[in-house]
């Protein structure tokens, strides 16, 4: 009989952890979900996975955590999807926030040369790198230009994971994912915040929502597509880094158009505040990646566009409110 492919997964309970658990157990993986321990348990992305996968307890600030997770998995591959990865937080945090984020994926790698087998890694790195972006669309040679302290937490990550590539001999790739949502996001992020509010105001159980910047733009794509490309980047003989991306970027305005036209409201103005405690101190005016090499190497490409996106967003969370 033919052993399954194992895969060890951080930041399970995360939108894209649940994602990339979805896809692996149709590819037949063992999977294996790394959480952090806590008193109340943040399953609601996974909740449909219990007897499905199993959940180890680790922390990426805790390496002997993270070794003892690679001894009870035994992976081929492991993804390393956690973080805190909230930007506007990591002003706030900025310490824990390149802790957890920079100098968890060192421990995740020290953690691997130490377990001693020969895996593949994945980082997950992003657009942020390209912060104040010098080219548009940034590809894998645009130079970086994090803009937040998260930004700068996830340069580290990225570069220390191809140091280790290329110091080490070992399988390591970076996914340099543009921002990537869906019906799991947390309620904090922009596009959440907007299709719960859009839903709330449809159902007559708000008034408005609060918003900071409307006018930075983001190339947004369905996080399904993108764990996808995650798992192509692990299945290559070699390993390299890649941008994935739609190539279309939208103002928060044309997000908030299309979500209040999914509820029939054309004109959103007397719905929506400005307030200055989602500004944030830099701003990253527009992100847009160009996934020509991913198309060509992986042959990945988006399947989702921007419409169906936001309107799958909505529309998930006006039943969501109605149950
Ligand atoms: O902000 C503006 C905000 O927090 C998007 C993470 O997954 O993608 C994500 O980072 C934009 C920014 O995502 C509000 O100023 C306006 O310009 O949804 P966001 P993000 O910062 O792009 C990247 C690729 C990651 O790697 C990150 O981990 O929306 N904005 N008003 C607002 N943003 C929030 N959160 N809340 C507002 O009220």
């Amino acid at each position: 009989m033919k052993t399954k492919k194992r895969a060890l997964i951080t930041g399970i309970n995360g939108m894209d952890g649940s994602h990339l658990a979805d896809l692996l157990i149709e590819k037949d993986y063992e999977v294996f979900g790394v959480e952090r321990r806590s008193s109340v348990k943040n399953r609601k992305n996974t909740s449909h996975l219990e007897g499905k996968i199993t959940f180890l307890t680790g922390d990426l600030t805790d390496q002997n955590s993270l070794f003892r997770c690679l001894k009870n998995s035994n992976p081929h591959e492991v993804y390393n999807l956690a973080a805190q990865s909230f930007v506007g937080e990591s002003w706030n945090t900025p310490e824990q926030t390149s802790d957890v984020t920079g100098l968890g994926a060192l421990r995740m790698l020290e953690a691997i040369r130490e377990y001693g087998r020969r895996l593949k890694f994945y980082q997950a790195s992003t657009s942020e790198l390209y912060g104040r972006m010098v080219e548009n669309p940034a590809k894998e040679t645009t130079p970086f230009y994090p803009r937040s302290p998260y930004g700068v937490a996830k340069l580290y990550a990225h570069w220390i994971t191809k140091n280790y590539r290329e110091s080490y001999d070992m399988f390591n790739v970076s996914g340099i994912l543009f921002n990537h949502e869906s019906e799991r996001r947390g309620l904090e992020f922009v596009t959440r915040k907007i299709s719960n509010g859009v839903a709330k105001i449809s159902l007559g159980l708000s008034d408005h929502i609060s918003l900071g910047n409307l006018d930075s733009k983001r190339d947004w794509g369905y996080a399904p597509d993108y764990v996808e490309a995650m798992w192509l980047m692990m299945q290559q003989d070699n390993p390299d880094d890649f941008v994935i991306a739609t190539g279309e970027a939208y103002s928060i305005r044309e997000f908030l158009d299309v979500a209040f036209e999914c509820v029939g409201i054309n004109n959103w103005n007397q719905y929506v505040r400005q307030d200055p405690r989602f500004m944030r101190p830099a701003e990253v005016d527009v992100l847009r990646g160009d996934y020509s090499k991913a198309k060509k190497e992986l042959g990945w490409e988006p399947r989702t566009d921007f419409k169906t996106l936001v309107s799958n967003m909505v529309k998930s969370d006006i039943n969501f409110l109605k149950e």
